[in-house]
């Protein structure tokens, strides 16, 4: 036998080509690319299904600490089953680093709670909240060499922020070492200062929350951020962008000729201020940092997605239940706002969302929707070409998707540990029917075939877009 695998009779699709291939897969690798394969010990009939690159989610939490009583529902079994199940076959949580803790710590302790749980392959972000001399001038460096070749920046929340001068030092560093830093853009004191005034105002309800953090003071810290960045020299990806004023300054910087990224999440194009109002205390599920704007700003971010400003499309999964001590009632059923964890479920629902509204509606080309949502993730973050294409060398990492199935979403039908999803009710067309992790099926027709453990660690290289403008020629590998 030539192959351990073979796909016949599918449709591939990359970044840049949609074509009619049998894959054939050796030691979990694509092997060959071609017409009348030879024989694999395994083969599948992929007729009349596409053979996507599996997605590649560049921004996900998982069992990450939090800081308070609550806790997230998703550990690594649970929020990569729950990735399979959707078509994604990588994933890219956070090792955050608590004020006071070492980032070497931080990073140990992650994997501790990842041993033994995922049943897809994984790397880490860091997130820096405290960069010390040690941090920046030890373990910082050393982790990207390790690595760990991406971290998260916040200029918000009082346990993770930092101010402008640390931003300029950890800038610094990711020019010198090569990583990628990705920025969480709201204005803190702005949304401090409002969520004063309408908790004086009696203003509480988890609308509220989004009447707190407006377009400002993400277009605020949209540019401060841009302009450090360019102070520095350096390139940075803006994650999880909502309005169109972020929008607006993103192009303007892209416009300048400044290597700024950004990513947009499934929550910007799907959801709206609205969906945080109503009676109670439901719109808690849908509270999230950024807020969903309305349908103004989903078409400003569907054009960004479309036509090029946008690089990546993540779900920023950062699950809480709804119902149960620990979720976003952790402070009470009628708690303020303030008091309610931020973050909702989507890492199954990512794609098949963008996939119907997007490729299905006529919106974007499916060439777009692997860039967006597996290739570009993987480039950004130094995995590529080993994931998020399918090509011969690559990881034989695949989702068998039928175009041509209508599914309700419902929570039922999700593997997460969350007890509600934000999607409940919309229908979507095209859905993952197989998942290939390294040529393994990891879950075909609704069943879990993987052990969990079975996902790898996987060190990321420095990515090539995270090359200053101002850096010498890169030198070519052959
Ligand atoms: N930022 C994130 O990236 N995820 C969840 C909440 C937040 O503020
Ligand atoms: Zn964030
Ligand atoms: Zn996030």
């Amino acid at each position: 036998m030539d192959f351990d695998l073979v796909i016949r009779n599918g449709t591939v699709a990359t970044a840049s080509d949609v074509f009619k291939a049998d894959v054939g897969v050796r030691g979990g690798k694509v092997a060959a690319l071609g017409e009348n394969l030879a024989a694999g010990r395994e083969e599948i009939d992929a007729a009349n299904l596409l053979v996507l690159p599996g997605g590649v989610d560049g921004h996900v939490h998982f069992d990450q600490p939090t800081g308070d009583e609550s806790e997230m529902a998703d550990d690594f079994l649970s929020g990569t089953r729950s990735a399979a199940f959707g078509g994604t076959t990588t994933v890219l949580p956070f090792a955050c680093q608590a004020k006071g803790q070492s980032l070497r710590a931080a990073v140990e302790d992650y994997h501790r709670r990842a041993e033994g749980k995922p049943v897809i392959d994984y790397a880490f972000h860091l997130i820096v909240t405290d960069p010390t001399e040690q941090v920046l001038g030890q373990e910082l460096p050393a982790l990207i060499r390790d690595g760990y070749t991406s971290f998260k920046i916040y200029m918000t929340y009082d346990a993770l922020k930092l101010n402008d001068r640390q931003i300029l030092e950890v800038l610094d560093i990711a020019r010198t070492e090569g990583a990628m830093v990705m920025m969480h853009a709201e204005n803190a004191d702005c949304i401090a200062w409002l969520t004063d005034k309408l908790e004086r105002a009696g203003q509480t309800a988890p609308f509220f929350h989004g009447v707190s953090r407006p377009r400002v003071a993400e277009r605020e810290a949209t540019h401060r951020a841009i302009s450090l960045a360019e102070l520095v020299d350096v390139p940075i990806l803006i994650v999880h962008v909502s309005g169109a004023d972020a929008v607006e300054q993103i192009r303007w910087a892209q416009g300048r000729g400044l290597r700024i990224y950004a990513e947009t999440c499934p929550q910007y194009l799907f959801l709206t201020a609205d969906d945080l109002g109503g009676d109670g205390f439901e719109g808690a599920k849908c509270i999230c940092s950024p807020p969903p704007r309305d349908a103004a700003n989903q078409r400003v971010i569907w054009d960004g997605l479309t036509g090029g400003t946008f690089q990546v499309f993540s779900s920023d999964h950062a699950p809480f239940r709804y119902d149960g001590p620990k979720g976003k009632k952790v402070a009470g059923e009628k708690a303020p706002f303030r008091c309610v964890p931020n973050g909702i479920p989507g890492v199954e629902t990512r794609l098949p969302l963008l996939f119907s509204e997007g490729v299905m509606k006529g919106r974007m080309e499916l060439t777009k929707f692997v860039e967006l949502t597996a290739t570009n993730p993987a480039r950004m973050y130094g995995l590529h070409p080993r994931k998020g294409t399918i090509a011969v060398g690559a990881d034989a990492d695949i989702a068998l998707w039928d175009p041509s199935r209508t599914v309700t979403i419902t929570n039922d039908l999700l593997h997460h540990n969350v007890d509600y999803t934000p999607y409940e009710g919309i229908e979507v067309t095209g859905w993952p029917v197989a998942t290939l992790s390294r040529g393994e099926m990891v879950c075909r027709d609704g069943a879990l075939l993987a052990s969990p453990g079975r996902g790898a660690f996987l060190p990321c290289g420095l990515p090539a877009p995270a090359r200053p403008k101002g850096a010498p020629a890169p030198v070519l590998p052959f």
